[in-house]
């Protein structure tokens, strides 16, 4: 049996993971998992980067009490686009910004008045979003910001925590690939746009490609921890791609959805498309494994519901998943939709609110109880999905059979089965700690432990249970998706 260590940090929680490689079958044990929650300073939103590299250290102690010692490597992946400057004794400066934060809103524009966008999109193949790296990068360079002078190094995320483990700095394909700075065609970054930016390109350093053995844990680190130095391999560091590394899928022609805080709907290419028709669509080429593209777009996901879940319990109210199913299944149906990624949702005070906010500006019924407001954003959900599959196939021209949902959103039943209904077309769901596994079976490839990634997709299916979700109601699910198109 191997063992592997994969740390998954993900905008709302993250977990360690052992892995258990047997002849035929991957077994996964859960041995910390933890909250990350963002910290308000000021007029800032940050990451507490500290208490992150603390829960890892906490994972690793905790994985040796549970005795597992024998453990041959370790990965990190989290969440993409954001990142840490350090100083030229390699000391981190400043604390990471939340991508949710205020300070990119207006970038975009700015940017898009020194370089056309057209032209940006050509360069990346990266999808828009205000908070993409290249905005966070302009809009510390239009604040006059002391910190880029200062640094000599930009770490995204897992780097910065595996440089902390590891004393080396070392930039990885497809945590790079989020920051909208990269080329998809070369698989390094764009020193032209860089330039053109005034961003300094010594910052960064060539991007290795996943599965790279990365060092190994610095002896003070094993110490603290009491674990032997284990060897760290750089894995698809973006969670995205280690989630779509572990799509059960049976062909090379699939669709998945990586569902979470965020849903990152799309598929896997062999090379980027950067049409304009793709531009127009708004989607992403990111960095895969073994030089695949992910073709995806990002849409708001459970974030939505995570937010009204903070802002209920903040007035008293509770659920647990089993009476938000009950509540929602209770509600009526088809009331009222909103737009999961309107610019209004994505880091408002007060969710639910927003969202009655928009019902009424739109001009639909506003729900008013929980169980109305989280069937209106679940549907809603199930029908942007929709909305951006038919999107995704129109650019690659084809049509697949049904959808594969990953990740910890694969266990709303509720939304599983609405998906297969707006989409009328098979939902499998599963498995639930995708990232993880992905992170895991990255690991196991880059140690001879597993010839490729077919058979690393083979294993998953023999390994975990995948449900089933037929659709039904299609009919008045498509009614319901004509009248969302209106809305949207
Ligand atoms: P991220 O990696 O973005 O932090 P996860 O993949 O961990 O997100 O998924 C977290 C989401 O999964 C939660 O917001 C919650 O909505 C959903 N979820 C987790 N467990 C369950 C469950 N038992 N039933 C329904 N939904 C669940
Ligand atoms: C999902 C994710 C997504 C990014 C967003 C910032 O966790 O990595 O792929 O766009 O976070």
């Amino acid at each position: 049996m191997v063992k592997a260590l994969a740390f998954d940090l993900g905008a709302s929680s993250g977990r360690a993971v052992v892995g258990q490689l047997d002849a035929d079958k991957l077994t996964i044990i859960d041995t910390h998992r933890f909250p990350n929650e963002p910290v308000h300073v000021l007029q800032h939103m940050h990451w507490d980067i500290l208490r992150l590299l603390h829960e890892i250290k906490q994972g690793l102690i905790q994985t040796r009490l549970q005795g597992h010692t024998d453990i041959e490597s370790m990965g990190i992946d989290t969440w993409g686009v954001d990142f840490g400057l350090l100083n030229a004794q390699g000391e981190l400066l400043g604390n990471p910004y939340h991508y949710r934060d205020g300070h990119t809103s207006s970038i975009m524009e700015q940017v898009f008045q020194q370089i056309p966008q057209a032209e940006i999109f050509q360069r990346t193949g990266i999808q828009f979003i205000s908070f993409n790296t290249i905005y966070q990068l302009a809009a510390l360079q239009s604040s006059s910001s002391l910190l880029l002078g200062q640094a000599e190094t930009l770490l995204l995320i897992p780097e910065l925590l595996r440089y902390f483990l590891t004393g080396q700095r070392l930039s990885e394909w497809t945590i790079a690939s989020t920051t909208q700075l990269c080329s998809p065609i070369t698989r390094n970054w764009d020193m032209d746009l860089l330039q053109k930016l005034d961003i300094p390109t010594q910052l960064f350093q060539s991007p290795v490609s996943p599965g790279t053995l990365a060092g190994t844990l610095l002896p003070a680190i094993s110490s603290e921890v009491g674990l032997p130095s284990l060897q760290v391999v750089a894995v698809a560091e973006h969670d995205t791609a280690s989630a779509v590394v572990a799509v059960p899928a049976t062909t090379s022609d699939f669709a998945y959805l990586s569902s979470g805080t965020w849903s990152l709907l799309g598929t896997e290419i062999s090379s980027p498309i950067l049409s304009a028709q793709a531009l127009q669509a708004n989607v992403t080429n990111e960095g895969g494994i073994n030089q695949t593209i992910r073709l995806l777009k990002n849409v708001t996901g459970l974030w939505l519901l995570q937010e009204c879940r903070r802002i209920w319990k903040n007035e008293g109210l509770q659920f647990t998943f089993a009476d938000e199913e009950k509540l929602t299944a209770d509600a009526p149906a088809f009331r009222s939709f909103i737009n999961p990624d309107h610019p209004m949702f994505m880091s408002p005070a007060h969710m639910p609110r927003q969202i009655q906010a928009y019902c009424q500006q739109t001009e639909q019924q506003v729900p008013q109880t929980a169980g109305e407001i989280i069937r209106c954003i679940l549907e809603s959900l199930a029908l942007r999905y929709r909305y951006v599959l038919e999107l995704i196939e129109n650019l690659v021209q084809k049509r697949f059979s049904g959808l594969h949902v990953v990740g910890g959103g694969s266990q709303n039943t509720l939304l599983c089965q609405y998906t297969a209904n707006a989409l009328g077309r098979t939902v499998w769901a599963g498995p639930v700690e995708a990232t993880a596994i992905g992170n895991l079976l990255v690991q196991y490839i880059a140690l001879g432990h597993l010839v490729n990634l077919q058979q690393a997709r083979f294993l998953v299916r023999q390994s975990f249970p995948i449900h089933t979700y037929e659709p039904l109601e299609v009919a008045h699910w498509e009614a319901a998706y004509t009248r969302f198109c209106q809305i949207m």
